[in-house]
């Protein structure tokens, strides 16, 4: 499995599946929800609707609708609330849960946002150890998956991402 690193819109991109940084309600909201939900159309709303939500550190799928990509993979990552109510966990569960899906779905590409670092203010360089730590665990067993893309919206993650990516190599 290919970890690889991207600066710029995760809408655009023409994968198996990207995820989506949503809330529990799953229906909709701003940064990379809003902007996933814009690209997709109001269908991506409608099956949205069907789904009953789902708990932070979750995840579940829909069609990717108007978007480049075949699916959506929505999960919630954790408030930042200072580091002791169990935020690092529930991120790594967002990851785990996301690529347990893709998987489940015999996706060979996927595209991960930095979940919880816009407005749930998770510190970036920790969401990113955490991320990259969670997906590199998942590349050492068997799985359908071939490629796992980070997607950094924001010049700062960018950097984080790339540096972490050289020294864990
Ligand atoms: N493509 C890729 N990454 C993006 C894009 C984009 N088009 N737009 C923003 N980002 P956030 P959260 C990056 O706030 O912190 C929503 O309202 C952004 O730079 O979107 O998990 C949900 O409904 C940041 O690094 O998600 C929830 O209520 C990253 O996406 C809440 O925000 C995540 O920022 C979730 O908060």
């Amino acid at each position: 499995m290919e970890i690889t690193l991207k600066k710029g819109d995760i809408t655009q991109l023409k994968v198996d599946a990207i995820v989506n940084a949503a809330n529990t309600s799953l229906l909709g909201g701003g940064g990379v929800d809003g902007a996933i939900h814009q690209a997709a159309g109001p269908e991506l709303l409608q099956e949205c609707k069907t789904l009953n939500g789902c708990p932070t550190g979750m995840a579940k799928i829909t069609k990717g609708y108007q978007l480049p990509a075949s699916y959506v993979i929505h999960t919630v990552g954790p408030v930042w609330k200072g580091g002791n109510h169990k935020e690092a966990e529930l991120l790594a569960n967002a990851y785990a849960h996301s690529l347990k899906l893709a998987e489940k779905h015999q996706l060979k590409s996927v595209v991960f946002p930095n979940i919880s670092t816009g407005v749930y203010a998770f510190p970036k360089e920790e969401a990113a150890r955490i991320a990259l730590q969670t997906v590199k665990a998942f590349a050492n067993e068997q799985s359908s998956l071939e490629q796992v893309i980070f997607v950094c919206f924001d010049e700062e993650n960018y950097k984080i991402y790339d540096q972490l990516i050289r020294e864990l190599d």
